[in-house]
């Protein structure tokens, strides 16, 4: 049996009584030398406590909650003999070194930091203070843009090694001028942050309208901002997420860590700690259910539990610098959001796409005709107009295409409203906002409503219930060209019609071939709710409605 040791908080600066807020191990793990046992969160930075001896935990010390401080002893170790002298734990940000570090860490020390405060009104420089051994530690995020007016004390960048994260506060009050840094830069002591116009120099400059943009969520606090309204949900958010729009998640470095070597997306998860922080457990919970079908009804869940055990190879990751010159472009929220949401649809729901061909020889005439009579009221009718009250009606007639599979797996909701989706292509990516009550509207209402909805989308204006509540989507094209596609579904909904330009082709009319305008349709469709012969058969049904528009009525 190896020596019994009280393995304790070591010296990591001035934090004193701050909270634990995970604990890693527990009494019978084996713990090697340097492994995270807990962490620490103050409400400026999170950090993990290293083991200094490698051995069994035979009886933990702490539990969650707990407030620690410098030697406050975390648990009880049969250290291995070998081992069992042991050397200081390797404080959190010094990399590979054994020496505690010296330095007060200012994120733990509200109200210090060393950038030299200016003693006359002007603009200064803020660099990163002295925060111990951390040397080229990633910015991972810039919480402040140039134009904000500050606080002292305010959080402006968050940094993070492999163990911790720590925001570090501006050492006085005044506007940003200009940013030094970006995500994704390395940072040591005395890099530059920013340039700050001190107070009274920048009293005078007009402040800032308030921005809509939310600001993000620092980290280790997780002081939470009002979302953005124009937070987007994509053509298939319908997000598990909790945490709030605009909102950086809260985790832990080691949480991030995981969830990055996992490929999770830290803010479609909704964290179960305390304030909200997002736990390892949470972490692999997400990606349990991933596996096994989240979204998906329980039954179908559980026979999707062998889904899990796919052989899915890793990822590969290439170099490319090394076979060219290339270019890093950061993803908008609207696309990181969309991207998990759209490969879920697309894994998770067994697609089928029917492609049909809708005469709209006659419908383009009295669109055309229709323009030219209310040219004065400044309502534009395009086909989407058409497509929707025509969708609505094939709906009706085909009620599994406006339902969702229950949570349960075992029963179809037909839902008895007709909300209408539209994909809408925007600056920043996709958005779906969707037509209410589409049954209930006339076609000026539905182009009058799209193009407002659309005109709203692409200047990020939506709000959160303008995209919510679909039960069918339409992706048009048809303004840009194409022939067919294979949309993806918008889940939970069951089914999507893809649009694409409608172009003249000749077109057999039992004499001779004559020239019709011929509009492409796709319709994309969840084989669990549907059969081949009933999307055939909607599908032909829509293009008849198209065909001859006054079927609608009947
Ligand atoms: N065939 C031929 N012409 C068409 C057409 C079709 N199917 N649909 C639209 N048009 C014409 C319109 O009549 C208009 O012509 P004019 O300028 O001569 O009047 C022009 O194309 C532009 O129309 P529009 O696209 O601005 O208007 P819309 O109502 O058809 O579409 C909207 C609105 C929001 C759906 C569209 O702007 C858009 O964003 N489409 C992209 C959707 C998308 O990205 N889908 C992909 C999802 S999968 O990644």
């Amino acid at each position: 049996m190896g020596n019994l040791v009280e393995v304790k908080v070591p010296d990591i600066g001035d934090f004193k009584d701050v909270e634990v807020i995970e604990v890693l191990v527990k009494a019978g793990d084996t713990v090697a030398r340097e492994q995270s046992l807990i962490t620490v969160e103050s409400d400026k930075a999170s950090m993990e406590i290293p083991s200094s001896h490698a051995g069994r935990v035979k009886a933990m010390r702490v539990k969650l909650g707990d407030k620690v401080s410098e030697g406050s002893v975390i648990l009880e170790l049969e250290a291995d003999e070998f081992a069992a002298a042991g050397n200081p734990p390797r404080p959190p940000f010094a990399k590979g070194g054994s020496e505690p570090r010296q330095a007060a860490s200012p994120p733990f020390e509200k109200g210090q930091n060393s950038s030299a405060a200016p003693t006359t009104d002007q603009a200064f420089q803020v660099t990163v203070p002295d925060i111990g051994d951390f040397k080229d530690v990633e910015v991972i995020e810039v919480l402040v843009k140039p134009g904000d007016r500050i606080d002292k004390d305010q959080s402006l960048i968050t940094v993070e090694s492999d163990k911790a994260s720590m925001e570090i506060p501006s050492p006085a009050a005044g506007v940003v001028q200009s940013l030094s840094v970006k995500i994704g830069d390395k940072v040591s002591q005395g890099s530059p942050i920013l340039t700050l116009a001190t107070s009274e120099a920048a009293a005078a400059a007009p402040r800032p309208a308030p921005s809509s943009a939310p600001r993000p969520t620092a980290s280790p606090s997780a002081t939470t901002s009002p979302p953005s309204t124009a937070y987007a949900v994509d053509m298939v958010a319908r997000p598990e997420v909790t945490a709030s729009a605009g909102a950086i998640p809260h985790a832990s470095p080691s949480v991030r860590k995981f969830a990055r070597e996992l490929g999770v997306d830290l803010t479609r998860i909704a964290g179960s700690g305390p304030k909200g922080r997002i736990t390892h457990d949470d972490v692999r919970e997400h990606v349990k259910r991933a596996l096994s079908g989240v979204g998906r009804p329980a039954a179908a869940a559980a026979a999707g539990a062998a889904v899990g055990g796919l052989n899915v190879i890793a990822w590969p990751q290439v170099d490319f610098a090394k076979f060219g010159p290339i270019e890093r472009v950061e993803m908008s929220r609207i696309r990181k959001l969309s991207g998990p949401n759209l490969a879920r649809n697309w894994v998770m729901i067994p697609h089928v796409t029917n492609h049909e061909d809708a005469d709209v020889t006659e419908l383009e005439a009295f669109r055309v005709q229709l323009n030219k009579e209310s040219e004065k009221s400044g309502v534009k009718v395009t086909m989407l107009a058409f497509l929707i009250k025509a969708c609505v009606a094939a709906l009706k007639k085909f009620p599994d295409f406006n339902s969702s599979i229950a949570p349960e797996g075992d029963a179809i909701i037909r839902k008895n409203y007709w909300h209408i989706g539209f994909a809408a292509d925007t600056p920043n990516g996709l958005v779906v906002p969707v037509i209410k009550d589409a049954d209930k509207k006339g076609i000026f209402e539905i182009a009058q409503e799209t193009a407002a909805l659309a005109a709203k989308a692409r200047d990020g204006k939506l709000a959160i219930g303008d995209m919510q509540g679909g039960t069918f989507s339409i992706s048009s094209l048809g303004g840009i060209g194409g022939t067919y596609f294979t949309p993806i579904i918008n889940a939970p909904e069951v089914a999507i019609l893809g649009v694409c330009r409608a172009t003249t082709k000749p077109v057999w009319d039992g004499k001779q071939f004559v020239p019709r305008l011929i509009l492409p349709l796709s319709l994309s469709w969840d084989h669990r709710v549907v059969d081949g012969a009933a999307a055939a058969r909607f599908n032909a049904y829509l293009a008849s409605l198209l065909a001859d528009f006054r079927r609608v009525l009947l």
